[in-house]
This record gives structure tokens, C-alpha cells and sequence, in this order.
């Protein structure tokens, strides 16, 4: 795959980019990947009871990486009596001692950083400045930040004794597979719970890798048990009856599922579900600094993201002005090889998540809304989406309403801020936002009205362990990070 997308702008070393040019991307001789994986149960690889497998491509280039062993039933049960048998010991240690594990952790990650980030950014398709610059070092900081935590939670505002609840089924998603582990296992394991994760199909390499610096680490057997596999695998893990805790992100439509399944079971649940980020934008806004944050909001992950602000309201006074700005910087956005430093947009996660996309934005022109793309050449092989906007869309466009998890951006105006709050709020979802104005006032006002979990003002996707993150509505319920993502793994 070639690093410019064929405008003129993108040559090497243009001013877009803060990196220096290497011609030479990071090598995939950084990392290695073995041909093949079992599943992480009690503290050893091994294969799957049925002895099934699949194959986890590159979706840059549709290479075979490796090929990993597919769990089920059979192997959920295995591994949640090996994370069962481990609860005992592990949540009688003293904080202290667990907090020693997760310091551990956290420095390997550290350590082996470059490793991760080459694995991730092979097995995703996400640009390695995003795995190096924010995937691997936020999940060092979840293990920090929660080591802290493992010795005071009799401080946590939670009740003078809170007590862990055992067994924890974990399913996270393909768009972060490192950081989401990272969100789900260190405060189980901080709060004294021990766990069964399954990463998604599509992205399983990470989480292995982390099962060998859970090895590393001298973490006691059974403590993380990792399973590779697909929804199956993940529908048989959350309904395993001795499972007491369940944690899922991903779509709003498996979240519903994974909800009325353990309705009325001991399990306590979290679910973080899938968004429609508006990103708003005042006429009183510094207009560059709005540009790179909504550039940031939406093409971050390529717009992979449960949290992208893939919905602008821009005040009407300063739409073309902002529209014209936003597309100049669009046309400067390098897409290509992810192990490209100097690339911004990487590959679709997968051709599955590529026909979704294709599938919205097809919906968007024919419901009358006017498609914009830079000039953009895509390469051959591999799952590839061009950046894309969309103006003169309505609320009640497809686009305005449907998450659409990909570079795609729906522009909408709105005249007054009564108009932008209501507007920004006019979707099932109720996950994220970001407001962009020079007024202190208008900030905290609109802020305060809006249903979103998390908003973000003159910045976008700025993220933190010691804030909790969660939704309203469909997007979920739970928070985690922070104080308040303690609570979901404790009795209180
Ligand atoms: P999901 O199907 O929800 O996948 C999330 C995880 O759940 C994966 O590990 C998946 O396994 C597993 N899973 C699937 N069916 C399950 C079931 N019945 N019970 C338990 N676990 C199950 O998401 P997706 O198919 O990857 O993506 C579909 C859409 O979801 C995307 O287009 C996007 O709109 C949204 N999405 C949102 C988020 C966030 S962060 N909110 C993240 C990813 C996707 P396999 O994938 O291995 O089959």
C-alpha cells in the first residue's frame, strides 16, 4: 500500500504531519506473530476442546497473520472454573500485593510498547502513530492508574467494605482491542475479581499477547484467562451460570441481546454501546482550531470510534466558512499503509465493516443528503474507505440518525443553541459531544443540557483513566474509568 493518496498535497514531509518522513515504515519484523494460537486458560496455551480455528487478517493488505484457536463451550467452561478456582486466592490477597501485579503489568506494556504497537496496527489496520501515540500507552496508564486504586478502596466513597463479585465475562470489541482489554481487565483485577475475556474475532492478537505478559508478569494462574472466538463464543461466556459479572462494548443490537440474556440472573452488567457523537460548533469558535478537532473527532480510528463525533451542528452564520476550511484540511489527510508513520487514515477493520459503510453512505445519497470526498487513491488490496462528508442533512437522514463507524462525516446548522441542544440530543444515542466557543458560560450551559455521557469542550476524543466514561440511552449503562468504574466490579 503506497502513503499518499494521490494529491498533490500529500507528499512526503508536507506540513500536515508532525512526524518526519521515513520512507521505510515500521517493520513487521518488530513483533513476531506465531503461526498459530491457543486460547489463555489457567495460566497455559492450549487448543480448543473441538480443535477448531480461524484465520485473523490484516485488513490493510488481507494477509493471513496467524491463525487462533476458537473456543466453545466446552472451553468457556473450562476457563471460567480456572478464573473461579483462581478467585479465591486472588481476592484474598491484600490490595497492596494486587497492586504489585498491575504496577508489573503496566511497565511491560511499557516495555514491550513497540512490540504492541506493531502487532495492533497489523491485526486492526489503524495507523501505527495512533498505537504508538494513544492505544498502548492509554492501556499502561488503565494498569497505573488502577495499580493505585488496589490498596484504598475501602476510599472509594463505595461503603466502608466493598467486596469484589468473582467471576468476571468480558467481550470487547475490534476498534480498540488493546485499550478496551485494558479498560475491562484493570479494575477487575484491582477490585479482586479474576476474569474471562474474549476479544473480537477480527482483532484477537493483542489480547494474546497480553495473556503472555500476564505470564510475564508472574500473574497467578487462572487470575485472566483469554478466548479467542467469535459471537458464539461470546453469547456461550456471558450465559455460563457461574459467571458473576458480565462487561461488554460493543453494538447497541448485541448489548440489547446480552441484556435480556441475563435478565434475572445474579450477574451484574455493564454495557457500553454505540454513539452519535455531535460535535457543535459556535459562531464565535476559533474556526482552525474547530477544524482540527473535528478532523480529530471524526477521522480518529477511521471513525471507528463508539465516541466519534461523526455528527457536526455548526451554527449557520459560519457553515460555509467552516465547511470550506474543514474540506482544505481533508484534502491534506494522508491515507495508506498504517505502518507509516506519516499516515493518517488507516484500513476498515474488516470487509464486513467496509460493506456497512458502503451500505450507509449508498443510503445517505439516494436520501438526497450531497456526498463530498477528497481526491483519494485507494490501494488494491485491503479494506479502504475514502474520508467523506455530508452536507444538507437533515435529522431525519439515515446518516444523522445511524452510527455509521467509519470516516463519514453528516453536516448539520442550526440557529440558536436551544436549536443545537435539541438537535444534538435527537438520537437514540447518548454517548459523547463536544462544544466549540470562546464563551466560559455557553460551555457549562450547554453542557449541562446535553445527554451525553462524556463532552468534551474545544477539544474532541481527549481521554483519561481517572474519568469515568459511559452513555445515556442506547448507548449503554455503567461508567468505567475513574472512581465510578470501581463500583461495576464491586459489591458496595
Ligand atoms: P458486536 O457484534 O457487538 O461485537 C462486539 C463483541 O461482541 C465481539 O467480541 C463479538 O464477537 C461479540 N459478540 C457478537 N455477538 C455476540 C453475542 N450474541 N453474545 C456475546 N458476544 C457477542 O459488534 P461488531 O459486529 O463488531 O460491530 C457491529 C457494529 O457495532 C459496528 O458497525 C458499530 O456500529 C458497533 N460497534 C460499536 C462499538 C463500540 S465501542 N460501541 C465497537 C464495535 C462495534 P465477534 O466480533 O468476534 O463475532
Amino acid at each position: 500500500t503506497g502513503s499518499a493518496s494521490g494529491h498533490p498535497d500529500n507528499a512526503p514531509g508536507h506540513a500536515g504531519s508532525p512526524f518526519a518522513y521515513a520512507p521505510a515504515p515500521e517493520s513487521r519484523s518488530v513483533v513476531d506473530i506465531a503461526p498459530s494460537y491457543g486460547l489463555f486458560v489457567d495460566g497455559e496455551f492450549t487448543e480448543a476442546a473441538g480443535g477448531k480455528v480461524f484465520k485473523t487478517v490484516a485488513p490493510a493488505t488481507e494477509e493471513v497473520l496467524s491463525e487462533v484457536a476458537q473456543a466453545g463451550e466446552e472451553d468457556v467452561d473450562r476457563a471460567v472454573r480456572a478464573a473461579r478456582k483462581a478467585f479465591e486466592k486472588w481476592s484474598a490477597l491484600p490490595g497492596s500485593a494486587r497492586a504489585k501485579y498491575l504496577f508489573r503489568i503496566a511497565r511491560i506494556i511499557q516495555e514491550r510498547s513497540r512490540e504492541l504497537a506493531v502487532l495492533e496496527t497489523l491485526d486492526n489496520g489503524k495507523p501505527i502513530k495512533e498505537t504508538r501515540d494513544f492505544d498502548v500507552p492509554q492501556a499502561a496508564a488503565h494498569f497505573f492508574y488502577h495499580a493505585g486504586w488496589a490498596d484504598k478502596l475501602a476510599h472509594a466513597g463505595l461503603g466502608p467494605d466493598p467486596r469484589p463479585l468473582g467471576v468476571a465475562a468480558q467481550v470487547i470489541p475490534w476498534n480498540f482491542p488493546l485499550l478496551m482489554l485494558a479498560w475491562k481487565i484493570a479494575p477487575a483485577l484491582a477490585t479482586g475479581n479474576t476474569v474471562v475475556l474474549k476479544p473480537a474475532e477480527t482483532t484477537p492478537l493483542s489480547a494474546l499477547f497480553f495473556a503472555d505478559v500476564c505470564r510475564q508478569a508472574g500473574l497467578p494462574k487462572g487470575v485472566v484467562n483469554i478466548l479467542t472466538g467469535d459471537g458464539s463464543t461470546g453469547a456461550a461466556l456471558v450465559s455460563h451460570p457461574d459467571v458473576d459479572k458480565v462487561a461488554f462494548t460493543g453494538s447497541t443490537e448485541v448489548g440489547k441481546a446480552i441484556a435480556r440474556q441475563v435478565a434475572g440472573t445474579r450477574k451484574k452488567v455493564t454495557l457500553e454501546l454505540g454513539g452519535k457523537g455531535a460535535n457543535i460548533v459556535f459562531d464565535d469558535a476559533p474556526i482552525d482550531q474547530a477544524v482540527e478537532g473535528i478532523v480529530t473527532g471524526i477521522f480518529f480510528n477511521q471513525g471507528q470510534v463508539c465516541c466519534a463525533g461523526s455528527r457536526l451542528l455548526v451554527q449557520e452564520s459560519v457553515a460555509d466558512e467552516l465547511i470550506d476550511a474543514l474540506k482544505r484540511r481533508l484534502t491534506t489527510l494522508r491515507l495508506g499503509d498504517p505502518l507509516d508513520k506519516n499516515t493518517d487514515i488507516g484500513a476498515i477493520n474488516s470487509a464486513q465493516q467496509l460493506a456497512k459503510i458502503r451500505e450507509l453512505t449508498g443510503i445517505g445519497e439516494a436520501e438526497g443528503a450531497e456526498r463530498w470526498s477528497p481526491e483519494c487513491e485507494l490501494p488494491s488490496s485491503g479494506y479502504w474507505f475514502a474520508p467523506t462528508l455530508f452536507t444538507g442533512v437533515a435529522q431525519a437522514h439515515t446518516v444523522a440518525q445511524e452510527e455509521i463507524f467509519g470516516p463519514v462525516l453528516s453536516v448539520l446548522t442550526f440557529r440558536t443553541p436551544d436549536e443545537a441542544v435539541a438537535k444534538a440530543n435527537n438520537t437514540p444515542y447518548g454517548l459523547s459531544a463536544g462544544v466549540w466557543t470562546e464563551k466560559g458560560s455557553r460551555i457549562l450551559a450547554v453542557a449541562d443540557r446535553l445527554r451525553a455521557g462524556v463532552v468534551w469542550a474545544n477539544t474532541f476524543n481527549k481521554f483519561d483513566p481517572t474519568s469515568p466514561f459511559g452513555g445515556y440511552k442506547e448507548s449503554g449503562y455503567g461508567r468505567e474509568g475513574g472512581r465510578h468504574g470501581l463500583e461495576a466490579y464491586l459489591d458496595v
